[in-house]
Order: C-alpha cells, then structure tokens, then sequence
C-alpha cells in the first residue's frame, strides 16, 4: 500500500553497527499522518472522566510532541485534580501512571510530583503490592502490568526499590504473566519495559546492584522478549490489536534480543494503520496506547531531555469528529440470547435497539429479573468494567472475574464497547484468570 525508501546498502550497513544500547524503531510516514490524526481527534474529541485516561493520553500526546498546549494544560489540570481528590484511592499503577504523565517533558508538572511525595506514595503502593502477594498466594492487590507499571516508574524517577527482590518477582515464570493460561502480552510488555529501564540504570552505574542481579534481569528480558515474539499474528498484529502498540514499545527497547528476520515491524506497523482507518482505536486509551509506538518512542523515552521535542512536521488536527463506526441504521430492535454462567446457567432472550453494547443487554435483562441478572459495574480506563452479578463479587485475591464472551469465545473489548449483533448468544461467566 505505501512506498517504503530503500535504505541504501550504506545505511544498512550503519543501521546495523547501531550500539545495542539505542532502539530500533519503525515509524509512520509523513503520507500517513492522516491516520495519526484521526487517532487524535479521539483523543481530544473525548471527554475524560478518569484521571488514569486522561494520563494515558497526557502521556501519549506528550511523547510524540504534540503542539496543542491548551488541551495538554487542561489535561494535566484533571490529572493533578484527580490526585488532590482521591490519591489514597488511587491503585499502585494508575497513580504510576499519573506520574510518567506529569513527569514527561520536563514542565511544571514536575514539581507538583515532588510537591505532593508522588514517588514515595508510589513506593509505600508497591510495598503493599508485594505484601499481598507474600499473604494470597503470590497474588498481587491488582495485576502485574500495574506492578511493572510501578517499577517503570520507580526506575525513571529514582525511587527506592530492591533490584534483588525485582528480578525475582519478574521471573517469566510467574504465574502472574499469565491471563486465563494465556501469556498476556500488555503485561509481558510493560515487564520488559520496566526490566530495560533497571538493565540501563545498573549500567550506567546510577544504582548498585550485583553481577547477578544484572545477569538474572538480562534472562528475564530475553524470554519475556521470546514470549512476546510467540504471540506474533500472521498480520503482524502481537497478541491483539490492544497489546500491539505497548509489544512495539518493548520490541524497540529490546532489539538485540532478537534477530532482525523474527520481526518485521514494517508489517506490524502497516496492519495497524488498516486497522485505524477502520476505527479499531476509537476510544481515547486505545488511541493513548498504541500512538507513541507509531512515532518511534517508548515509555522509556520520558526520561530524556529530548522526548518532548516534537519532530519534523508538527500534526494538523482536523476540526472535524470521525464519523462513528456503527452505522446509523433506522431505529430498528434486535433480539439477543444471554446467559449468565455460574456452576448453573441462567438465560434469557432480550431485545434492544440496534447498535446496543453488552452493558444495554445486561441492563435489560436486568429489568426482566433482578435476581438472576443483576450486576454492579465500576468505571475503568478502558470502560465499565462488570464487578459482581447475581451479588457474587470478582475477587484479585482469588483471581476471579467475571468473563464476557460472544458465541462462546472471549471478547477483546469491555462492556460498554462491544457493539452486539441479531441473534447473537451472549454470556458473562465466573471465571479464574
Ligand atoms: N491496567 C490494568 O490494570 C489492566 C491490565 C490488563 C493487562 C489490560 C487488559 C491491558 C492494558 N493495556 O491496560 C488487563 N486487561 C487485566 C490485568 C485484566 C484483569 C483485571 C483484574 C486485575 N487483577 O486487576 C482481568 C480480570 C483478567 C481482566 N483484565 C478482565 C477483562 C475482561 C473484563 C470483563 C468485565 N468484567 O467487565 C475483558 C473484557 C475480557 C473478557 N472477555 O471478559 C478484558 N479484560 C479486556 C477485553 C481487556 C482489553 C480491553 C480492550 C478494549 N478495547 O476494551 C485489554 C486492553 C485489557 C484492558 N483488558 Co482486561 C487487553 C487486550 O485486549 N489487549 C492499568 C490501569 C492503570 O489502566
């Protein structure tokens, strides 16, 4: 579809002889910028309602240089006022997550993180992380890509954490890598990520640590990387269209863990921009994730002077909203089977408009019978997110959940975005991760 330059022989030659130390990247073109831009749009069209997105897309708009200071001000006013509201509340790896925001370029911000204790908060959180998983078997309070989203961050901004205690808890044989018996690419991600980040600082002498440290977190790397590779798609997509932007990230990072011929980033990158151009990103986190890896940079990145820096030609923002994906039919009902799946399966048929999400099915079965389909939801980044049904409560010290599946197969969006068919059998089951 597009033309790439060939690199002449030369340049390849020096490409090659790049120190291990730099990344290699693979990025967008200028012919592209129309999908980076309707990634934008999505990004400042939207209206954030949690501190945590509107981090993720402070963060994203950040690293790739984005020139908008209006809205990275407004931005950075709702991810400070979500600090000063409910920072107790906060998990260890949203408010890591506010940190890598705020910290990124070298603004204003930066005082508030110190004004505020951010990175102590940030270590007593972590701390509480590994005492859980010391009390419930090895189970963190949330999951492993918020404990790596922890280290990353301690890491970057020098907070205080046990190298020796790290590498252990990051050995890719941890349960905690794994969602449903399935390697969960994010999260070996941000692991790889966060692990990089400590393999540069043991370098270059910022923190002490011994051979063997340095020694076990290389290993780690170095499977993680193999793991990741592993769930590499025929399109080039690594694990699924969500994981793909972050699984860059750590692929750049970790390039000579790997030959050359086991990735090619061309077709990645190329099957994510189809993938744009047909609305795969249209919530702002999705947009936030996968846009730094486009333009070359990594979470790794914000500790340089020069991240901010935007490149060449700065974006060109169209005023106009993408249209929606869904087609604006004639309001017409459909009909759809659900199910919830517990040891006994309880099922109904429902009708909704056309163009309903899962969460309208719930909701309307919900007024059918309370009993049997009513549920709890919390607001995530990524969307509602289903906490209990039927008064029994999803659990991260047992590992359950409740699990959304279509036709019998898991889905790869939430509740409140996945768009549900005629006809369609859905299910939500108390499941173990
Ligand atoms: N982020 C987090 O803490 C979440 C980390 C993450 C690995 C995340 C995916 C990746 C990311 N980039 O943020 C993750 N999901 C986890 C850890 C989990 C578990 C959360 C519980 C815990 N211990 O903290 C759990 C329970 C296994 C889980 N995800 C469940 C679900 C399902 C939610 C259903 C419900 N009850 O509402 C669901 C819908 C899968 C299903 N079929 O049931 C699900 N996750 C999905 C689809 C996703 C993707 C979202 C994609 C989308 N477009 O909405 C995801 C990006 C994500 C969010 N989960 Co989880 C993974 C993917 O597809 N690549 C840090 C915080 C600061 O933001």
């Amino acid at each position: 579809m597009r033309q790439y330059h060939q690199l002449p022989l030369v340049g390849f030659l020096l490409f090659s002889l790049i120190p291990s130390q730099l990344c290699k990247t693979c990025e967008v073109t200028e012919e592209n910028d129309v999908h980076l831009n309707s990634l934008l749009s999505t990004m400042t069209t939207s209206k954030y309602t949690s501190g945590t997105q509107s981090a993720n897309v402070l963060l994203s708009l950040r690293l790739v240089g984005m020139q908008n200071q209006t809205l990275k001000q407004q931005l950075s006013q709702q991810v400070r006022s979500s600090v000063e509201m409910r920072e107790s509340n906060l998990s260890s790896g949203q408010l890591a997550m506010i940190i890598l925001a705020l910290g990124a370029c070298h603004t204003p911000d930066e005082t508030f993180i110190y004004d505020h204790h951010l990175i102590s908060h940030l270590q007593n959180k972590f701390q509480a992380e590994i005492e859980n998983m010391g009390t419930h078997d090895g189970n963190p309070l949330t999951n492993y890509y918020q404990v790596s989203l922890d280290v990353l961050v301690l890491c970057l901004f020098n907070g205080n954490y046990s190298v020796t205690k790290v590498a252990d808890l990051f050995s890719p044989e941890n349960k905690n890598y794994y969602l449903r018996g399935q390697f969960s690419v994010d999260t070996g991600a941000m692991a790889v990520l966060a692990l990089t980040c400590m393999k540069r600082s043991l370098i270059n002498g910022n923190i002490k640590a011994g051979e063997e440290d340095l020694k076990e977190i290389n290993n780690h790397i170095a499977s993680l990387v193999k793991k990741i590779l592993s769930q590499k798609k025929e399109n080039g997509l690594i694990g699924n269209i969500f994981s793909t932007g972050e699984a860059m990230q750590a692929l750049f990072v970790s390039s000579n863990y790997y030959k050359e011929s086991e990735w090619n980033c061309q077709q990645t990158l190329d099957t994510v921009l189809t993938e744009i151009s047909q609305g795969a990103f249209n919530i702002p986190i999705a947009a936030a994730q996968i846009l730094p890896a486009l333009m070359g940079k990594t979470y790794l990145d914000v500790s340089k002077d020069s991240s901010c820096v935007s490149g060449s030609g700065t974006f060109n923002i169209s005023s106009h909203v993408p249209k929606s994906v869904t087609t604006p039919n004639p309001p017409s009902n459909i009909s759809v089977n659900y199910s919830v799946v517990i040891t006994k399966t309880y099922s109904t048929t429902v009708t909704v408009p056309s163009g309903s999400v899962f969460l309208d099915v719930m909701e309307e079965a919900q007024k059918i019978n309370e009993t049997v389909f009513g549920f709890t939801v919390e607001k995530s980044s990524w969307g509602p997110y289903i906490t209990s049904v039927q008064g029994l409560k999803a659990n991260n010290n047992e590992r359950t959940f409740w699990e959304i599946l279509s036709g019998g197969k898991p889905l790869s969006q939430g509740v409140g975005n996945y768009v549900v068919h005629d006809g369609e059998s859905l299910e939500i089951h108390w499941s173990k991760y």
